[in-house]
């Protein structure tokens, strides 16, 4: 690996500065963005490998390509390792991310215009899963579910009856913005009861699922996707499991459906990453993501921040700024001038819109990969509360900045650089 990055310094010194400069970042301030994470070096290590030089169209024994002699056992280990991680019978491993590998899942199993049932965006659902501007709510028949207005949990009712009054033939569950658990039974009941194909996204939990720390959908759903990078803690990437009688329509919608030739070196970085989700201190990792963002949300509620739902059962938080007089944007503007990054976001029933919503969303992964715990929790309330009081107040960010760069350095992230 040396001679790679010697030869890059070489090579090409600005996108080299650049990966450097962004190396000290990622050591020196407290990450949040709830669907980011740090990989272990030795991810990286595959994702950087020359694997990407390989075609490998087709599957591990009928591809259309020579050569796949190391590639073939690549893929195989990845596939293995996750059936066996998830309990599933089947994996497909090759989805380039996320968004490709909800696509495969429509091309499976939905003709264009038919109808697909998932939770709306706002209420914290996901693009693909029918929004409008998404190519899945332009080409499908898509309704949408969302969240109560009272507690903001998942409406199960509003589901249930959209369901039967609609019939839609796919119906997805998971998101972006989803703080509290999902009850996967219930969206299989329903799916059952209208004859739907019931697919699970769990991209942002897929980590806290490896780990013990959330129900699994597995059992349930006819098919379960997921990126690959999240609290999963991989490449960037994305895997489909399903039932095996689904693998065939599974398999065809990936390649050649969707794709072309696999992105080898992710796919070798998925197995590893998987063989590391399968260690026992993964389960511990899980475990702490879900303590962490429990104790960070009660030092926010005892602040007076306002969380959607009143708190967390998983790896995020959301917020909704309203009575903090300051709206999301500014919020995390000034958070990341301080060294706190997450994201603006909306939160249900926002009147403002998704360029410049009401809340702020973040989440535990990265910092629990670091090692930080619930003491930590509470220094990173305080100094989010200093910050969002006086937005403005540049001594202020730069004190807190310092701090948070002290802290940072007795926590060193894997693959970073401290500054
Ligand atoms: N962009 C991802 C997230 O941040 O949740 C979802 O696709």
């Amino acid at each position: 690996m040396d001679s790679y990055w010697k030869a890059l310094e070489a090579s090409d010194p600005d996108i080299t500065d650049l990966i450097v400069s962004e190396a000290k970042r990622e050591a020196s301030t407290i990450r949040l963005i709830p669907s980011e994470n740090y990989v272990s070096e030795a991810v990286l290590a595959a994702t950087g490998s020359l694997l990407t030089n390989k075609y490998s169209e087709g599957y591990s024994g009928r591809r259309y390509y020579e050569g796949q002699q190391f590639i073939d056992p690549v893929e195989d280990l990845a596939v293995r390792r996750a059936k066996d991680l998830f309990g599933a019978e089947h994996a497909n491993v090759q989805p380039y991310s996320g968004s490709p590998c909800n696509l495969a899942v429509y091309l499976a199993f939905l003709d264009p215009g038919d109808t697909v049932m998932g939770m709306a965006l706002p209420s914290g659902g996901h693009l693909t899963h029918g929004w409008s501007v998404s190519a899945t709510g332009r080409w499908f028949r898509a309704v949408q579910y969302g969240v109560r207005k009272d507690n903001h949990l998942i409406d199960y009712d509003e589901m249930r009856d959209l369901a039967l009054k609609e019939k839609p033939k796919l119906i997805w569950a998971g998101g972006t913005a989803i703080p509290r658990q999902i009850d996967f039974a219930i969206f299989a009941e329903v799916a059952k009861e209208v004859g739907a194909i019931f697919a699970a996204d769990i991209a942002h939990i897929a980590g806290l699922v490896a780990g013990g720390a959330h129900p699994s959908p597995v059992p349930v759903a006819d098919v379960v996707t997921t990126t690959t990078h999240k609290t999963l803690r991989g490449p960037r990437g994305a895997m489909v499991m399903c039932r095996t009688e689904h693998a065939k329509a599974i398999n065809f919608a990936v390649f050649p459906g969707l794709q072309g030739g696999p992105h080898n070196h992710t796919t070798a970085a998925i197995a590893v990453a998987l063989k590391e989700a399968a260690q026992p201190d993964f389960a511990d990792y899980a475990h702490q993501i879900v303590a962490n963002a429990k104790a960070l949300a009660a030092a926010l509620l005892e602040r007076g921040f306002d969380l959607v739902s009143g708190g967390t059962d998983n790896h995020l938080i959301l917020i909704d700024l309203t009575n903090k007089g300051v709206f999301g944007k500014p919020a995390a503007k000034a958070l990341d001038r301080a060294g706190i990054e997450l994201n603006y976001n909306t939160v249900p029933f926002d009147p403002r819109k998704p360029f410049d919503p009401s809340g702020i969303r973040l989440g535990t992964p990265s910092v629990t990969t670091r090692g930080m715990k619930e003491p930590e929790m509470v220094k990173i309330a305080e100094w989010m509360d200093k910050i969002i009081s006086a937005p403005e107040d540049d001594d202020m960010s730069k004190k807190v900045s310092g701090e948070i760069s002290e802290l940072c350095r007795s926590f060193p992230a894997p693959g970073t650089i401290n500054a």
